[in-house]
């Protein structure tokens, strides 16, 4: 079957569960998390009691600086019904781009999650606008800075969802008007210390894993820059398809050659994955494809020097533009 056929029917098995995962797809995506988290396939099983045992911990859920493209990864997953799971999963009590209320009505739900007398973990998607004393981002007339000081400083842990959150990603490229800044860089002063799921986007798998983590075992172990190293354990390259090529020293010299199609190494033409840790190749999007088995060179979206370091991004197009 054809992947976009199988797509087609998760879609329509979905509807006819009227949107809820079926016993052996939920069971499907234990053993993805288990995988991914590193364990062998019978911790799925510990995966499936954590999710389904524990009580639902609270998450506010904060969009700084961003194109929402962290959310929009989880949403638009189909196989499996990813977003589905985190909903049942978490107790998402507030969420700008999900919730149906909007203005002071939003501006109360967080004042309630806030006042939760369990506590909550709160998740920020997006860099902050730390210029000027924060005043280019702004919700409900205070500014991101200090409104997320407040949600992050009062939570149980803090996830930085997205390279942006993570490191600034994107939103801090050269000019970087607004003196966007990641999460944990913004915060240091108060002792916030995130659990960074970089990527634009992050792999919706990579912040499950890590809710199971905190739900079964706890803080994971962090790397230097605060990912859990078993998800951002290796690099791209030591994991990729292609790597044989690389290591013949068969290069394509250019995307669309039929060396390219062929399968043949990507770093000629601008690949990052040597420099750049994520489970891309072992874990993929929507068990579906990741961006150099499709074709496209890693980026290193993942990684703190993410824009600036490691752009240009196409040298292909790039040198065609330079001999034009
Ligand atoms: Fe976008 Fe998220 Fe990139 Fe950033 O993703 S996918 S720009 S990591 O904050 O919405
Ligand atoms: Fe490494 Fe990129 Fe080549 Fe894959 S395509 S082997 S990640 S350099
Ligand atoms: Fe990003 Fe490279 Fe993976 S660009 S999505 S880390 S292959």
């Amino acid at each position: 079957m054809s992947s976009t056929t199988r797509i087609s029917a998760k879609l329509l098995d979905r509807q006819l569960e009227g949107g809820r995962m079926s016993r052996r797809d939920f069971m499907m995506f234990c053993g993805i998390v288990a995988a991914a988290m590193g364990m062998p396939p019978a911790f799925a099983a510990d995966v499936a009691h954590a999710l389904e045992s524990k009580k639902r911990p609270s998450v506010i859920y904060m969009h700084g600086a961003e194109c929402t493209g962290c959310t929009e990864a989880i949403l638009r997953s189909i196989d499996p019904y990813v977003d589905t799971l985190i909903m049942e999963v978490i107790s998402l009590d507030y969420c700008e781009s999900l919730m149906a209320t909007a203005g002071h009505g939003a501006e109360k739900a967080l004042e309630k999650a806030m006042q939760n007398p369990e506590g909550y973990f709160c998740t920020i998607e997006g860099a902050i606008p730390a210029k000027g004393g924060g005043v280019y981002g702004r919700v409900g007339g205070e500014t991101m800075l200090s409104l997320f000081a407040r949600v992050a400083g009062g939570a149980k842990g803090v996830i930085a969802m997205g390279t942006c959150a993570s490191f600034g990603g994107v939103q801090a490229a050269a000019p970087n008007p607004s003196g966007a800044v990641g999460v944990g860089e913004a915060f240091a002063p108060l002792g916030i210390k995130p659990i960074n799921i970089s990527g634009c986007p992050p792999n919706p798998v990579n912040f499950i894993g890590t809710v199971v983590h905190l739900l079964t075992k706890g803080l994971p172990d962090l790397d230097a820059v605060g990912r859990p190293k078993m998800f951002f354990g290796s690099t791209v390259h030591d994991k990729c398809p292609r790597r044989k090529h690389f290591d013949a020293g068969e290069f394509a010299p250019s995307f669309e050659s039929k060396q390219a199609r062929a399968g043949w190494c990507l770093h000629l033409i601008g690949c990052r994955g040597p420099y750049t840790f994520n489970n891309c190749p072992t874990v993929q999007f929507n068990q579906a494809n990741w961006p150099v088995r499709a074709g496209a060179p890693c980026i290193g979206c993942s990684e703190p020097g993410f824009w600036d370091q490691y752009a240009p991004f196409n040298r292909d197009v790039l040198m065609k533009g330079e001999k034009a």
